[in-house]
C-alpha cells in the first residue's frame, strides 16, 4: 500500500485502486506506531476510484526532520577517500566504514525539501555535485520503520572533499533533500534484492546511470534507527536517508537542467530537475 500527499488531500493507493482519506492530519498520519493497520482502518469501506495526479504530488513530509546515514556501502566508502584524500580525510571514511557505530547527519526539514516533480539545487559557491539515490525510511516516535520512500541526498563534493568538517555545508542548503514520490507503508523489511537505478539526463540523453541493491547496504536499517534514537526524541517521526550506493565518476558534475531520475521498483520512482 502506498501513501501520498497531494494538492488536494492524501491518497492512498492499494492493489492498484485509489483512496482518498479525509479530515487526517499528515503528522498525526505519520506518527502511528501501525500505520499500515491505520491506513486500511481508514480506507475500510471506502469506494475506490480516485484519481491520483502526479502533477499534485508533494513531498511526503510534514514536521518530521530528514537524518541521512552516510558511507553505509562500500562504493561510497571508495569514493569519499578519493576526494578527501589530499585534505587528510581519507582515513576517516575508512573507519566509520567498518565501525559499530554509523554516520549519521542531520539532512533536512520540510522548508528544505522538494517533491517528485520539484527542482532540486546545486549551491552557488560549489562545482562539483552529485545527487545520491538513498532508500529512506519511515520512522516512527516509537522508532519503529512504518514506510519507505525515496530520498536525493543532494551533495556538494568538493566542499565536503576540501575537509570533513564541512560536511553539514555540503549537504544542507535550499532544496538539497527530494522525497517521494509517495511512501510505500509496510511492517514489513524490504527484499534484500530490492534494486536502486539512477539515471540522470542532460537535453534528453542519458549522461550518466547507475545501480545498485540492498544486498550492498552494510547496515541493517533498524540498526541505523535504534543509533538515531540513542538519546535524541523523535515526537512526530523522522525520515532516515539509508546512504549512497551509487557515485558517479569523479569527472561527473551536474548541472542546472540536469534531470535526476531514482527508481526504487515497490516504491516508484523520485525524478527531480536540477535549478
Ligand atoms: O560522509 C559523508 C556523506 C556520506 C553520504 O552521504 C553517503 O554515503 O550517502
Ligand atoms: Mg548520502
Amino acid at each position: 500500500m502506498r501513501l501520498f500527499r497531494t494538492e488536494s488531500g492524501f491518497v492512498v493507493e492499494d492493489g492498484g485502486q485509489c483512496y482518498r482519506i479525509a479530515g487526517a492530519d499528515w503528522d498525526a498520519l505519520l506518527a502511528q506506531a501501525d500505520l499500515h493497520a491505520e491506513l486500511r482502518r481508514l480506507i475500510a469501506g471506502q469506494k475506490p476510484g480516485e484519481v491520483l495526479e502526479a502533477a499534485e504530488i508533494l513531498a511526503p513530509i510534514g514536521q518530521q526532520e530528514v537524518w541521512a546515514a552516510g558511507v553505509t556501502y562500500y562504493r561510497s566508502r571508495g569514493a569519499r577517500m578519493e576526494e578527501s584524500k589530499d585534505a587528510g580525510g581519507g582515513s576517516f571514511y575508512d573507519r566509520v566504514y567498518s565501525a559499530e557505530r554509523p554516520e549519521l547527519f542531520f539532512k533536512s526539514t520540510a522548508s528544505r525539501t522538494v517533491a517528485s516533480g520539484g527542482k532540486v539545487r546545486i549551491r552557488a559557491d560549489s562545482a562539483w555535485n552529485v545527487p545520491e539515490p538513498e532508500l529512506t525510511l519511515l520512522v516512527s516516535p516509537g522508532g519503529h520503520i512504518t514506510g519507505y520512500t525515496i530520498g536525493n541526498d543532494m551533495s556538494s563534493r568538493d566542499i565536503e572533499g576540501e575537509n570533513p568538517l564541512y560536511l553539514p555545508q555540503a549537504k544542507v542548503y535550499s532544496a538539497s533533500c527530494a522525497l517521494g514520490p509517495g511512501i510505500l507503508v509496510s511492517n514489513e523489511p524490504l527484499d534484500p534484492s530490492t534494486e536502486i537505478a539512477i539515471e540522470i539526463l542532460r537535453q534528453g540523453e542519458a549522461v550518466f546511470s547507475g545501480q545498485t541493491a540492498l544486498t550492498e547496504l552494510k547496515r541493517d536499517p533498524q540498526t541505523l534507527v535504534e543509533y538515531l534514537f540513542r538519546d535524541n526524541a523523535f515526537p512526530q517521526g523522522c525520515f532516515l536517508m539509508t546512504g549512497t550506493g551509487i557515485v558517479p565518476p569523479s569527472s561527473f558534475t551536474l548541472a542546472s537542467g540536469d534531470l535526476i531520475r531514482i527508481t526504487i521498483e515497490p516504491i516508484g520512482t523520485l525524478e527531480n530537475e536540477v535549478a
